[in-house]
């Protein structure tokens, strides 16, 4: 014998999915790329949790692509092998010592970690960098910066082919040069120039942090590009996050139809930003 378990609400569940449906027509087989950030990157609870967002969005129609970032486990590492690392306007100094560490750790550690996720929760995740299949090829950004790339031209035909395989690409930032070298690219500079490569429906950047915020301190839940020019030459957007509402516009000016900048700590934030009314972060549209 079995009986209902009376302590959840499940027509609230079912209302949930029922509600979800206008959201889950209009993304089917729109493409979406998610940055997940180092700083967003939490337990195995957290990471599995994203992996199984990921695999209900490929579920129903969505081509997902993850573009990760790593920073913080950079860090540790280059701590550990007692190498020295500085950070000029957010990019890190990069010499040829730190260029192994950070693909080492980058396409090595990281991506196989979201990867190994994503394929635990029942989807299909190959890992790759920008190097694979002339996806982001790099010219240096600025010499004094050393091996630290600007995308510069992109072919993201490998990604068509394995969506229509159902297999969802996580990439590790990092491009080829033209001379053989390999360039440390900036992750969410990298998601930004794969979406605009991809001209994706959603960039979604996700980080520590809950959105951008206006000059009373409050979220912002919508934005044109203009407003984001206006708040950042006013001084209300500052610091650590030019740096993501120019991937934003980039990306938009690109080809991009939307980004988003929301908390990816936040228990299944790419579901609530595209499957529900209530959305999540702040998006930027033209
Ligand atoms: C970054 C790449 C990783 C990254 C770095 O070396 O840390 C540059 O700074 P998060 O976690 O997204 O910050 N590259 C050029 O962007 O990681």
């Amino acid at each position: 014998m079995k009986k209902r378990d009376m302590n959840r609400d499940w027509i609230a569940t079912a209302r949930t999915l029922s509600e979800a449906l206008p959201y889950l027509q209009r993304y089917d087989g729109a493409i979406v790329v998610i940055k997940l950030g180092g700083h967003a990157m939490g337990s195995d609870e957290a990471m599995e949790s994203f992996a199984r967002d990921v695999v209900l969005m490929r579920q129903v129609g969505v081509n997902p692509v993850i573009v990760h970032g790593g920073g913080p486990m950079i860090n540790q590492m280059l701590d550990k092998l007692d190498i020295q690392s500085d950070f000029v306007g957010g990019k890190r100094v990069t010499d040829e010592a730190t260029m192994e560490v950070v693909e080492m750790v980058l396409s090595g550690r990281v991506n196989k970690r979201i990867v190994q996720a994503i394929n635990g929760q029942g989807g299909k995740a190959v890992g790759l960098s920008g190097k694979d299949a002339n996806l982001m090829t790099c010219d240096a950004a600025d010499p004094a910066l050393g091996l630290v790339g600007t995308p510069s031209e992109m072919d993201p035909s490998l990604l068509h082919t394995l969506f229509r395989d159902d297999t969802i690409p996580v990439i590790a930032p990092l491009g080829a040069g033209r001379n053989g070298e390999t360039f440390n690219v900036n992750g969410d500079t990298a998601a930004g120039a794969i979406a605009a490569a991809l001209k994706a429906d959603r960039l979604l950047l996700l980080t520590d942090i809950d959105g951008v915020r206006d000059a009373s301190g409050e979220v912002v839940t919508e934005l044109t590009a203009d407003q984001i020019r206006e708040m950042t030459t006013q001084g209300i957007i500052a610091g650590g996050m030019i740096p993501k509402t120019e991937t934003c516009l980039a990306a938009i000016d690109g080809g991009v139809r939307a980004a988003v900048i929301l908390d990816g700590r936040a228990p299944n934030a790419c579901l609530l930003e595209l499957f529900t009314d209530h959305g999540a972060g702040s998006i930027i549209r033209d």
